[in-house]
């Protein structure tokens, strides 16, 4: 049965649902907001903090997207997204809380905004906010590249919900100049490779969410 999905297409956070639903060969209906819905009353009536996104599925909604993407992992047949291995399981966990607690504030609301999406809608961009984010972009960096290692993903060999997290604030790194910078030379270039042939990564791609890109038949 389809997940609805209510949220601002091109966002990271709404592309991770869709990345997993699409991994799982699970159908999917976007609602599309726009910035600023998620502060009125009837979005606020389905998520409090005005984050998005939201979901529905057979009549359970929910908001948050870890727990959005375990449940889509959980409740629907098709590849596991989740290592069995309890190792594996945690780094897969440690790499998304690193993604919403540190890649989040500085490479992608830091650096990403400012650079890519202020200028698509014509927005100021927030020059102190690009040069404040660049240590713990770095540090951020650093630590993923840690963490994977000689794996072909996050948690291994196989891809999980750490490498969709991962991939929807990631791939635009290489876009900005301070972010390409700091990625240069770095082995998540060809952990980003690996992932750009993924059906999923292109059908979701930032540009083509937000209708900036022609749809590949
Ligand atoms: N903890 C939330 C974070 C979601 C989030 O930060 N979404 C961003 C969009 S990419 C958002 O809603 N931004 C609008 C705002 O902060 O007002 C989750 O995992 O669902």
């Amino acid at each position: 049965m389809t997940i609805v999905i209510h949220g601002v297409p091109g966002s990271p956070y709404v592309r991770k649902v869709l990345l997993a639903c699409e991994e799982k060969g699970v159908p999917w209906d976007l609602r599309a907001m726009n910035f600023g819905d998620n502060k009125g009353p009837d979005y606020l009536a389905r998520q409090p903090f005005g984050r998005i996104p939201a979901i529905e599925h057979d009549g359970f909604q929910l908001y948050e997207v870890q727990a959005i993407l375990r449940y889509i992992d959980a409740a629907f047949d098709g590849p596991a997204l989740t290592p069995a291995d309890p190792k594996a399981m945690a780094r897969m966990s440690q790499v998304m809380n690193i993604v919403d607690c540190y890649v989040m504030p500085s490479l992608s609301a830091g650096i990403g905004f400012n650079r890519i999406v202020a200028p698509i809608f014509g927005m100021p961009v927030n020059e102190d906010a690009v040069k404040v984010a660049i240590p713990q972009a770095r540090t951020c960096l650093r630590a993923l590249e840690d963490i994977l290692g000689s794996n072909r993903y996050f948690a291994g060999h196989q891809v999980s919900l750490a490498d969709l997290a991962a991939v929807a604030h990631l791939d635009f790194v290489p876009a900005s100049p301070e972010g390409a910078e700091l990625i240069a030379g770095s082995p998540l270039l060809a952990w980003l490779d690996r992932m750009a042939e993924r059906p999923s990564v292109q059908k979701t791609a930032m540009r083509r969410m937000m209708g900036l890109e022609e749809q590949a038949a």
